[in-house]
């Protein structure tokens, strides 16, 4: 066994002296700022999974701005403020900057020491032969997010293995896709296919879309209320959009299958679902009918704190704009672990409005047909990611991260070495840190690949420091649109100190693992360029114009009359689920009543601020600036019964004994007493992210009391609790 011991971020070498991070526009080098020679060269941005495009200017080679690309149907040429502050990531002074090597010091203590690339990628590269040899390759794992991703899992398949996960399945989206595609045989994808720019009405179940800043969507949103259309917001938080809407719903925490079941028994029992579209496309709708007669909007008030009247006019006014309204799918789904169910309700009601596949509805995506780089097929590895979690979760299609770190653990375990690439795990999968520890003790090899020092770095034995997306190419942007286009990601700068980028990390592992095969380029623009080539078009046009877009080829709507197969069992839409049914899952969605908070506590509530990506931008100097801290939303009844100021710093604690870092207190109506609420992605503990180390609270070390969703995995994090310890007190 190897006793790993976290390594405390502060022992990392080359620590120097807190200097204060220089804000970057406007303070280079030039006597007169606009009289040198401006260059811009194209990217899309990687400061959340949005992908915008963008130009980034240069004055005399010096960094300048970043700014939209007006071609780019996406952003529709606007940037977000995170988008517009990358430049922070690329200039941030904590950035990792050599690889580095565990070693136990002369005191016996675990270290981090610098070594060269040659020495890191032979060590990692000797302990995967090692594990390959006793064990097989297919019980090496990677654990991973972010685009630049896609450079490791190409070596992990080239390699032979088939167990990679991301939290984006089981931390963020997985219930949802599974949600839809047991229903209408599809998922969602990214960006969502939700067609706002056209609706006219929208329903929004928890999405804080405004504070949610995922810029095309918040663009089409912002549209849509331009062109009054209705907006329903439901949220037990006075959020952004519910400020804007025409109703805001201020749902009892966790009941949202209650109050979904009741619009379905309102459309159903007043005639005012789409019969036609029903009868068309749906199989078992008799059988809904009948399970949603209880369901009565009185009896459902009981559960969510609705008026039945208010669940009534609410059903009635989506009726009234079908099939132009969109109950909108939401996308960080993993709340009270019936999140697959609540999921399938949301599809259910879609599929009764008509809209799936409509105008104002959900539209059918489409990406440009781009041919792959011709390379041999991979080897077939001898287990997947299914070997991690075995017949739980039955549908699981994609890794179940949390289960890969618990198949990590113990002598027998079945992983013996992880890659974990852009994901800083123990503030992204709640309740983690016990068993990611355990397995550290129990892996043979770790690798961390990151920009930064962030937390998941002192759990590694080799950390490799990538360079920013800002440096570097990396695949096209192809993502399933209203309207295809590619988008070119390529450096602007060279990598900072020794940091490399992904595709050359990527390709001289492959080279020591004799995979070359599989990695014939020198660089990665062959790879691009000879793809762009077979859609007519090249790297030397993209390096201009950044955005290339393509003219659809399929309908964006169903057309009237033409039949429609879907792709499940039945082929049709399943408002009855065989498929859950045979699993032993109820076949149509049944709310359970949610965990009541203990005396004394609250439902934590959590979710995102405008200005930070998670815990990724937190430590951005232009960021920081703008947004330090993350604040607690506390009642004005609850801090006048504790004698709490507005302004002053509380901790919170959860039943399991955990006290959070120090948090400021806002107090505010806009949320109930029943709660309280922080933005995620604060109270770093790495001192090494010297901006952002202790700064504020961190919502995923109160998460003890996960919510595992039985049908694929997802780790619930809404069935939380705490309390409110004063400083003073
Ligand atoms: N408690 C709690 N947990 C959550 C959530 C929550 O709201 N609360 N949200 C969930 C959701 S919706 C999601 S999608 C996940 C997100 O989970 P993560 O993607 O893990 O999010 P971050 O914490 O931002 O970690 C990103 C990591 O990638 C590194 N990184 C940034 N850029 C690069 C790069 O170019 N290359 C490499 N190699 N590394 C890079 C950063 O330094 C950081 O270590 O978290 C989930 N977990
Ligand atoms: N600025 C910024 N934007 C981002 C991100 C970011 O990090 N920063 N991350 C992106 C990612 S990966 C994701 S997944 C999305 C997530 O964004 P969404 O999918 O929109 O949001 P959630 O985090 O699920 O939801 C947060 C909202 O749910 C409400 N809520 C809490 N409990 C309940 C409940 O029981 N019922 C209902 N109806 N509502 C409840 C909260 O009050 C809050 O308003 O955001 C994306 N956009
Ligand atoms: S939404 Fe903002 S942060 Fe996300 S990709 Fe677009 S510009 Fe970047
Ligand atoms: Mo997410």
């Amino acid at each position: 066994m190897n006793r790993r011991e976290f390594i405390k971020l502060s022992s990392l070498l080359g620590a120097g002296a807190a200097v204060s991070p220089l804000l970057l526009t406007g303070c280079s080098a030039h006597p007169l700022p606009g009289s040198g020679q401006v260059s811009r060269t194209p990217t899309f941005c990687d400061m959340c999974f949005w992908k915008c495009a963008g130009f980034v200017y240069r004055e005399d080679g010096e960094p300048w701005k970043i700014h939209g690309n007006d071609n780019d149907l996406h952003s529709e040429g606007r940037l977000c403020t995170r988008g517009t502050a990358g430049l922070g990531n690329y200039e941030d002074p904590d950035r990792l900057q050599k690889p580095l090597l565990r070693v136990t010091g002369a005191d016996g203590r675990q270290t981090f020491r610098e070594a060269s690339w040659d020495e890191a990628l032979d060590f990692i590269t000797g302990r995967m032969k090692s594990i390959a040899e006793n064990h097989g390759a297919d019980r090496f794992a990677m654990l991973n997010h972010g685009y630049g991703a896609h450079h490791f899992s190409h070596l992990m398949r080239a390699w032979g293995s088939g167990s990679r996960a991301e939290p984006a399945f089981a931390q963020c989206r997985g219930p949802r896709d599974v949600g839809f595609k047991l229903t209408f045989g599809e998922g969602l994808g990214s960006p969502e296919r939700t067609d706002m720019e056209h609706s006219r009405c929208i329903v929004l179940i928890g999405s804080h879309i405004g504070e949610n800043l995922h810029n095309g969507q918040v663009q089409t949103l912002a549209n849509a209320w331009r062109r009054n259309a209705t907006v329903i917001t439901v949220d037990p938080r006075f959020s952004v959009p519910a400020g804007k809407s025409k109703y805001w719903l201020p749902i009892k925490p966790g009941t949202d299958l209650a109050l979904l079941l009741a619009w379905m028994h309102v459309l159903i029992d007043e005639g005012l679902y789409d019969r036609d579209y029903v009868q068309r496309h749906a199989t078992g709708f008799e059988q809904l009918k009948e399970h949603v007669a209880r369901y009565s909007p009185e009896w459902v008030y009981l559960e969510t704190g609705i008026q039945p009247e208010l669940i009534r006019t609410t059903a009635r006014e989506m009726a009234a704009s079908a099939p132009a309204t969109l109950i909108h799918p939401g996308r960080h789904t993993v709340w009270y672990g019936d999140d697959t169910q609540r999921s399938r309700a949301i599809a259910i009601l879609n599929a009764l409005l008509g809209s799936w596949g409509r105008k104002g509805g959900l539209y059918i995506q489409e990406k440009v047909r781009l041919p792959k780089f011709p390379l041999p097929a991979y080897p077939k590895p001898k287990s997947d990611f299914r070997a991690a979690h075995g017949a739980r979760y039955p549908f699981a299609y994609k890794g179940v991260s949390n289960a890969i770190i618990e198949a990590s653990i113990g002598e027998d375990a079945h992983y013996k070495g992880l890659l974990v690439y852009g994901t800083n795990l123990p503030m992204t999968i709640p309740g983690i840190r016990p068993q990611l520890k355990a397995a550290m003790d129990s892996l043979e090899l770790v690798v961390v690949v990151d920009t930064m020092p962030s937390e998941i770095t002192g759990y590694a034995d080799v950390v490799l420091p990538e360079c920013t997306y800002l440096e570097r190419y990396d695949n096209l942007r192809n993502s399933g649109e209203r309207h295809p286009s590619l988008a070119l990601r390529m450096p602007v700068f060279e990598p900072r100190h020794e940091s490399k980028p992904g595709w050359w990390i990527a390709r001289e592992l492959g080279h020591r693992l004799g995979l070359q095969k599989y990695f014939p380029w020198k660089d990665y623009s062959e790879v691009l360029d000879w793809q762009l080539k077979q859609v007519g078009s090249s790297l030397q046009e993209m390096q201009k114009i950044g955005v290339k877009n393509f003219p659809r080829t399929r309908p964006r709507y169903f057309v009237d009359g033409q039949p429609v197969q879907f792709r499940t069992p039945s082929g049709r839409i399943e408002l009855y689920s065989q498929q859950l049914a045979d699993q032993g899952f109820d076949p149509m969605p049944e709310y359970t009543r949610p965990q009541q908070p203990p005396q004394g506590y609250y439902h934590l509530n959590y979710g995102r601020m405008p200005a930070h990506t998670f815990g990724k931008t937190t430590n951005n100097a232009l960021l920081f600036q703008l947004a330090p801290e993350n604040t607690l939303w506390v009642n004005p009844l609850v801090a006048s019964a504790q004698g709490i100021e507005n302004g002053e710093y509380v901790r919170l604690a959860n039943p399991d004994g955990i006290i959070s870092n120090r948090i400021r207190v806002r107090v505010t109506e806009r949320i109930r007493p029943d709660s309280v609420f922080m933005a995620h992605g604060f109270g770093h503990r790495s001192r090494r992210l010297r901006l952002t180390h202790d700064v504020g609270a961190d919502d995923s070390e109160l998460m003890t009391n996960v919510k595992v969703d039985p049908i694929m995995g997802g780790t619930g994090m809404r069935g939380n609790f705490v309390t409110i310890v004063r400083e003073t007190a």
